[in-house]
C-alpha cells in the first residue's frame, strides 16, 4: 500500500504537508514527531524586508477554531535565505518556501533569491494574508494581477509554483488567473476574515480588530472551495481548512485533492498528522485501494453536485 503523491516531479511520502505559519522552519513540533513521518512542510511566509508583525494580543479562540493576525512577522527573506534555508532543507521531508510580498516585481525578486540561495523544489506564493493590508487582502482578489505575480515568479525560477489562495473572494477566477500565468498548483484556503469582541471591555479581541478564521468551523467552506477548483483546473490542489482527522484528509481528497496541509489542528492535538497517516492507511486497505491516489477524485455523484448552481 502506497500513501505516496505526486506535485509534479517531487515526489512526497504521504499527502499530508504542515500548513505555514504552525509549523515555524520546521522544528516546531520535533518533539512530537520527526519530519520523516510527514509528506512535507511549508515554511512561514517571509517578505522582502524584516516585519515586526502586530500589536498583541495576535490570536483569541473562537467556537470550533481561532482568529489569528501575526501580521507576517519574519525576518526577511535575506536573512532566512542565509540563516534558515540551510537547515530547512536538512529535514527529511518536502518543504515548500513560503513567500509574500506587496508588489509583482517584490514575488519575483524573492523566487530570483531563492534560486541564487538554491535547493528550492517548491514555492508557495502567499496572495492571501488577510491580517496586512497590503498584503493581499485586496491583490490577491483580482485574477489579472494574480496572472501577473505568477508570470513573473515564473521567469525567475523552475522551482514547483504553487499560488495560495484566499477564501475572501470567489476562488474559481483566482485560480484561473494563477494558472495562466504559469502556477503548477494551487492551495486553499488561507483564513477568513473574521472578528470576535470582548463584551466587557467592548472592545476586538484582537488588537487589529479583524484577523484570519482557521479550524474545523471553516472545513466545510474550504471543502466546498477545493471541490469547485478542482473542476476548473488540471493543476494539483492542496487543500486546507480545519482539517483535524484522517476522514477530513479523505474529504479533501475525494474532491481531488492531491495533498493536503495541517495547521491548527496541531494546536490542540500535536500528534494530528501522525494519526491521520496511519488512519489514510487503513483507509485504504479497507477500500481495496493498493495507492492513495485512487482516492483523489473518486467522489461519487462528483458530477451531480448542482454544477450550474454553484460553478
Ligand atoms: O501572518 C499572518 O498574520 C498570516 C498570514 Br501571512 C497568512 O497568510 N494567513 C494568516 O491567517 N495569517
Amino acid at each position: 500500500m502506497s500513501l505516496e503523491v505526486k506535485l509534479g516531479d517531487i515526489v512526497l511520502r504521504n499527502p499530508v504537508l504542515v500548513a505555514s505559519g504552525a509549523y515555524g522552519y520546521g522544528d516546531d513540533y520535533s518533539a512530537f514527531f520527526d519530519n520523516s513521518v510527514i509528506g512535507g512542510f511549508v515554511t512561514k511566509s517571509v517578505t522582502p524586508r524584516p516585519r515586526r508583525g502586530n500589536p498583541h494580543p495576535r490570536v483569541a479562540e473562537t467556537p470550533c477554531g481561532m482568529l489569528n493576525s501575526i501580521g507576517l512577522e519574519n525576518s526577511g527573506i535575506d536573512h532566512f535565505l542565509e540563516r534558515e534555508w540551510p537547515a530547512v532543507l536538512e529535514k527529511p521531508c518536502v518543504p515548500i518556501l513560503s513567500i509574500a510580498a506587496s508588489a509583482a516585481e517584490e514575488y519575483a525578486e524573492m523566487c530570483a533569491k531563492a534560486e541564487r540561495a538554491g535547493g528550492v523544489r517548491a514555492i508557495e506564493i502567499n496572495l492571501s494574508c488577510p491580517n496586512v493590508k497590503e498584503g493581499g487582502r485586496t491583490f490577491g482578489t483580482d485574477p489579472r494581477v494574480v496572472e501577473s505575480i505568477l508570470r513573473g515568479c515564473r521567469r525567475e525560477t523552475s522551482a514547483f509554483l504553487i499560488a495560495k489562495l484566499t477564501p475572501n473572494t470567489d476562488p474559481v477566477p483566482i485560480a484561473r488567473g494563477a494558472e495562466a500565468g504559469g502556477a503548477d498548483g494551487l492551495s486553499l484556503i488561507n483564513t477568513l476574515l473574521g472578528m470576535a469582541i470582548d463584551v466587557e471591555r467592548r472592545r476586538p479581541k484582537l488588537a487589529m480588530g479583524m484577523g484570519g478564521l482557521s479550524g474545523p468551523a471553516i472545513r466545510p467552506v474550504a471543502l466546498a472551495m477545493t471541490y469547485r477548483v478542482c473542476r476548473t483546473t488540471s493543476l494539483p490542489v492542496i487543500g486546507i481548512g480545519g482539517i483535524s482527522t484522517w476522514s477530513d484528509v479523505v474529504e479533501f481528497l475525494l474532491v481531488g485533492a492531491t495533498a493536503v496541509q495541517v495547521g491548527t489542528a496541531l494546536f490542540s492535538d500535536p500528534v494530528a498528522p501522525i494519526e491521520m497517516i496511519a488512519g489514510l492507511n487503513e483507509y485504504c486497505v479497507r477500500h481495496g485501494h493498493e495507492s492513495i491516489t485512487g482516492v483523489i477524485g473518486a467522489l461519487e455523484s462528483g458530477d451531480l453536485i448542482l454544477e450550474g448552481v454553484h460553478a
